[in-house]
């Protein structure tokens, strides 16, 4: 790095002066915290944004979005190359940049790091880095911030582009590195393309039926439900009704969201008596996260919740089938030694009844750490790899070299064969890998997704809560002085420090049928989680109640 460049950063990283006493980490999916203390940190991740460009010779995107956090945080993360999360290898050196104590620090960190990583400045290749934003208030001056970290690093060009769900922003980055048209309308119209595929090829049977058009989407108040009613003008045989858009005044993810809809488990703002029975949707703040809902009675505010994993769970059926009817071994004219890799993959928070569901059905099912970062490395090992966490974030991956067999199967069966219905099969598993987004989970693409499919069934939401009965959890979380204090083992189950409270955890579990518990610091917030679950909604309760109590006990003060 030449004296020029260093000069324009230290210059710049002046104007971004550290908060005083607050330590950032980047977490499980980057740094989140009051937007007000913010600037620098987003400041210097457009550097890093930077960097990583130049390092890779890629479009790096940056995204700034708190997704389900309250509307006063803000957060900012950094899509790979891949259109995937930043290298877990780079997160220590963004928690090194995001926590350097001044200007001269940064650029001496920033020197070191260009040295060891030997980052080429002043090459053929500038750095590109793409900028999106949800549509939190701080979002705008955060952009400016991270532009100004962008600009530093000479020959960077930040290219905004405003206002976009978070996966929207991962597919861009992702669509451009392969060359591909990447803009936001060409997202539309990939998704309605294949949706309107899906739609052409169910069943004669079952497009028949009367089936309800309809359904009805909370937006949570965030920048889901804009960009709904933009897609929704291109799909053909759904009928999408939007609510709290945001429009109307309604507060980002308060009392509505996809969270606050699965941790709750009650009705979001604005959905109540006469929503009985209707299939409902909802999205959290960024729109990476979709459960779905139906309201139960008219009397109180309860729902009957179909949450990610119950989304995994049709999702996988589906493909299952279609694998099935696509490499049965009757039809002796098509060449069928491929034995396609399907895989699963969950974490602790799953509940157990999906888990013991998806092994019926003869399913690889693995599990990871929290955080889609983990999932989605594990999901990529696969030729098909299905992931979602239990809040309604994940999606299924497609390795190029299946989808190229794919490709070519299906052209095979064109020429050769008469079975019509393996043809259907190969297009259908075609356009599920064009519409499901292929860089991150996205509830826009995994609701057209769920819409094809139930259609396909010819299944009401009822239908398909059906599939398995969820045993009832609770999750909580508590203060403690240091998260940092708990280290688990085995995908997060098993507590090993501090010492004695896995005993504490497991004595409590004992006392409940079907008891099931964990505990693990948070990523994005400043505390501990804990769930459980058991065999009746007070026995979960009351088992999370007593596990937080022993949290409270052995790390720190008051729980909530
Ligand atoms: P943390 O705060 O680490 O629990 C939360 C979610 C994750 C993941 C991330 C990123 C729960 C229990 N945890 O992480 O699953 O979605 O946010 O958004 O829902
Ligand atoms: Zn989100």
């Amino acid at each position: 790095m030449d004296e020029e460049q260093r000069a324009i950063l230290l210059e710049s990283a002046t104007r971004f002066p550290t908060p005083e006493g607050v330590k950032l980490s980047y977490g499980t999916s980057g740094f989140r915290a009051d937007a007000s203390i913010l600037s620098s940190t987003v400041f210097r991740v457009g550097i890093l944004a930077a960097l990583r460009s130049l390092k890779t010779q890629s479009v790096i995107g940056l995204m700034i979005t708190a997704s389900h956090n309250e509307v006063s945080d803000n957060g900012i993360k950094i899509a790979d190359p891949s259109g995937g999360m930043l290298t877990q290898e780079w997160e220590p050196f963004a928690d090194t940049l995001a926590n350097a104590i001044d200007a001269q620090d940064l650029v001496r960190l920033i020197v070191e790091f260009a040295k060891k990583e030997n980052i080429p400045f002043g090459g053929v290749h500038s750095a590109q880095v793409l900028l999106g934003r949800d549509t939190r208030p701080s979002g705008e001056s955060l952009m400016e911030a991270a532009r100004q970290g962008i600009n530093s690093i000479v020959g960077a060009v930040a290219i905004d582009m405003g206002v976009l769900t978070t996966p929207q922003l991962h597919w861009m980055v992702r669509g451009r590195n392969k060359g591909m048209k990447a803009s936001e309308p060409d997202y539309y119209e990939q998704l309605s393309n294949s949706f309107g595929c899906l739609m052409d090829l169910i069943p004669k049977e079952m497009a028949a039926l009367a089936m309800d058009e309809k359904l009805t989407v909370d937006g949570a108040n965030g920048v889901g439900g804009e960009k709904l009613e933009e897609l929704k003008k291109l799909l053909n045989g759904l009928v999408i009704q939007v609510r709290n858009d945001g429009k109307e005044g309604g507060v980002l993810n308060e009392g509505v969201g996809a969270d606050y809809v699965q941790k709750e488990k009650v009705v979001p703002c604005s959905f109540g008596p006469n929503d009985v029975g209707l299939r409902c949707a909802s999205l959290d703040g960024d729109a990476d996260r979709l459960v779905y809902f139906h309201v139960l009675s008219k009397s109180n505010n309860k729902i009957d919740l179909v949450d990610g994993d119950k989304i995994l769970s049709l999702f996988a059926l589906y493909i299952k089938e279609q694998l099935g009817i696509l490499t049965k071994k009757e039809d002796e004219e098509v060449n069928n030694d491929y034995r396609v890799r399907l895989g699963v993959v969950q974490t602790a928070y799953a509940n157990g009844a999906s888990t013991d569901y998806l092994k019926h059905l003869g399913l690889e099912v693995i599990f990871t750490h929290t955080g889609v970062k983990y999932l989605h490395e594990k999901a990529a090992e696969y030729d098909i790899g299905i992931y979602f966490e239990a809040n309604g974030h994940g999606t299924i991956l497609f390795s190029e070299h299946f989808v190229c067999w794919l490709e070519a199967k299906k052209n095979e069966l064109a020429s050769i064969s008469t079975d019509l219905e393996m043809q259907k099969a190969a297009l259908r598993l075609l356009a599920v890998s064009n519409l499901i987004n292929q860089a991150v989970g996205d509830a826009l693409s995994g609701l057209l997704l769920v819409e094809a499919i139930l259609r396909h069934m010819g299944w009401s939401i009822q239908k398909w809560s059906e599939l398995y009965q969820d045993l009832p959890s609770r999750q909580l979380k508590v203060k403690v002085a240091d998260r940092t204090a708990v280290i688990t083992a085995n995908a997060e189950t098993v507590v090993v420090k501090p010492p004695g409270l896995q005993e504490a955890i497991n004595a409590e579990t004992a006392k409940y049928p079907q008891g099931r518990s964990f505990i693990r610091p948070s990523g994005t917030e400043d505390v501990i989680r804990v769930y459980a679950e058991a065999s009746t909604q007070e026995s979960a309760d009351s088992l999370a109640k007593s596990v937080a109590q022993h949290v409270d006990h052995f790390l720190g003060f008051g729980s909530s």
